[in-house]
């Protein structure tokens, strides 16, 4: 009788194959006759933290291809695959890297489990971080600018470097950082390579300007700029200059965020007739300050975003109306905006001074997305239907409000020399048009 062939199974997301991921196939395959290589899809990878992988799954596996290695390549889906795998693949090994030790043992239930010594001084993140170590500043007096910070720590490639704020508590609690803290823009300018612009909507062209002017890459929270010339002028800047300009609003970058629009477009529930996205968040009138942003600028990238990117930006009629606080000119407490197209309508309530439901629903001629509050953060929504018994939920994983993802798609920017943000120039411009014209 034929020896039965040992089949060995391994897992691994393989991002920018190194000698620690070959060591490991080679020996993985010294276990037995035959190796399986599971590698994990991009979605699982999120699910699982790992959101830094630069290679596509077809680069990955192609990767693992070349080594000659591999007998057989599959690729893992979901948590709790590998079991599926051993059974369906009659495998008598599994085996992965040391960094694992004891977290498979579930699968000795199964077959022989067997943990390889890792290959030490080496790893995919530290290849991604040494090839493009970008230098970035933060520039702004609100608790955004603390949530960016926080979150470029979880961004291969990336690091802060300097802080620019006017608020005195802003410079102290970043001195205390070993980076520049200080509130003279023009020497943090000198320390980075980018520029995170996260201060009050009236200094944005400021500082939008004078960081490209020296040949800073920026990202800047929506809007870009309070008025269209402005924008214009400061796109057309970033052009000239080979810079990239990017406008940020973390909820383009939630998964969830991005699957309702891609269903959406595959016509799940028709012909989408009106788009109703509410955001509020009530702060006391005497809290307002200089540095606070208005409801409208504050929400209304926000709220707009989901509108601008199903219906368009070619509106046929706009209209505004807002309560203005009685205290701080100009601000404005709660702002309904009503954007007319051919063939749908949409509102976008916003308000720091007024609480409302955070939701965001989308109607449509066969049914509709209904996305609970907050929904600017959302990791579910549900698509219903007439006959209930036909609607579906989606969950997605959302790591830190989809600021990483934003982040990451900004570095891709910058390393590709070509704009990956979710938002397209033509949507920061109707941005910048809606929250400026106060009619
Ligand atoms: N590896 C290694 N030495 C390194 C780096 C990685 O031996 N310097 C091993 C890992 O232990 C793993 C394989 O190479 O067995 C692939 O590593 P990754 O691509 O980082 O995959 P990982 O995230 O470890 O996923 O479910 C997924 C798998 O369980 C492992």
């Amino acid at each position: 009788m034929e020896n039965k062939k040992i089949k060995v199974i391994t897992y691994g997301t393989f991002d920018l194959l190194h000698r620690g991921h070959v060591r490991l196939l080679e020996r993985a395959r010294a276990l037995g006759d035959y190796l399986i290589v599971g590698i994990t899809a991009d979605d699982y990878d999120k699910t699982r933290g790992k959101f830094n992988v630069e290679q596509s799954l077809m680069e990955r596996i192609e990767a693992v291809r070349s080594t000659g290695l591999a007998d057989e390549i599959i690729i893992e889906e979901y948590e709790g695959q590998k079991i599926d795998d051993v059974k369906r693949y009659g495998i008598d090994i599994f085996t992965v890297g040391s960094d694992w030790t004891g977290k498979f043992d579930y699968i000795q239930e199964f077959c022989k489990v067997v943990y390889l010594d890792r290959t030490e001084g080496i790893s995919s993140s530290e290849i991604r971080t040494q090839k493009n170590l970008l230098k970035i500043g933060l520039v702004g007096e609100i608790s955004v600018l603390d949530k960016f910070y926080k979150e470029c720590s979880f961004v291969n490639g990336i690091c802060v470097t300097a802080v620019c704020s006017q608020r005195k508590s802003v410079v102290e609690k970043y001195a205390r950082k070993n980076l520049l803290s200080t509130d003279d823009y023009s020497r943090f300018l000198n320390e980075v390579d980018a520029v995170y612009v996260v201060s009050h909507p009236n200094q944005h062209y400021a500082h939008v300007k004078e960081a490209l002017s020296a040949g800073k890459h920026v990202i800047c929270e929506s809007p870009i700029a309070m008025k269209k010339e402005e924008i214009d002028e400061l796109t057309a800047l970033a052009k000239e200059k080979g810079l990239i300009l990017f406008d940020a609003i973390k909820t383009a970058y939630a998964t969830a965020f991005n699957r309702l629009c891609l269903l959406i477009k595959t016509g799940i529930i028709g012909e989408v007739i009106s788009i109703d996205a509410t955001c509020t968040s009530l702060i006391d009138e005497a809290d307002i300050d200089r540095d606070t942003w208005s409801s409208i600028c504050g929400w209304g990238p926000i709220a707009l975003l989901p509108i601008l990117q199903i219906l368009g930006t070619d509106y046929i009629k706009k209209n505004r109306f807002s309560v203005y606080s009685q205290t701080i000119d100009g601000f404005d407490l709660f702002t309904k905006i009503t954007l007319e197209y051919k063939n749908a309508i949409a509102s976008a309530k916003v308000g720091n001074g007024v609480k409302s439901e955070g939701e965001l629903v989308i109607s449509g001629t066969k049914g509709y997305i209904y996305v609970p509050a907050p929904w600017w953060k959302t990791d579910y929504f549900e698509v219903r239907f007439e006959n209930a018994q036909n609607n579906k939920r989606y969950f997605y994983t959302l790591d830190g409000e989809g600021i990483r993802y934003e982040i990451l798609a900004f570095l891709k920017s910058i390393e590709t020399a070509k704009n990956h943000s979710y938002i397209a120039e033509s949507l920061s411009r109707a941005i910048v048009e809606i929250v400026s014209d106060k009619t």
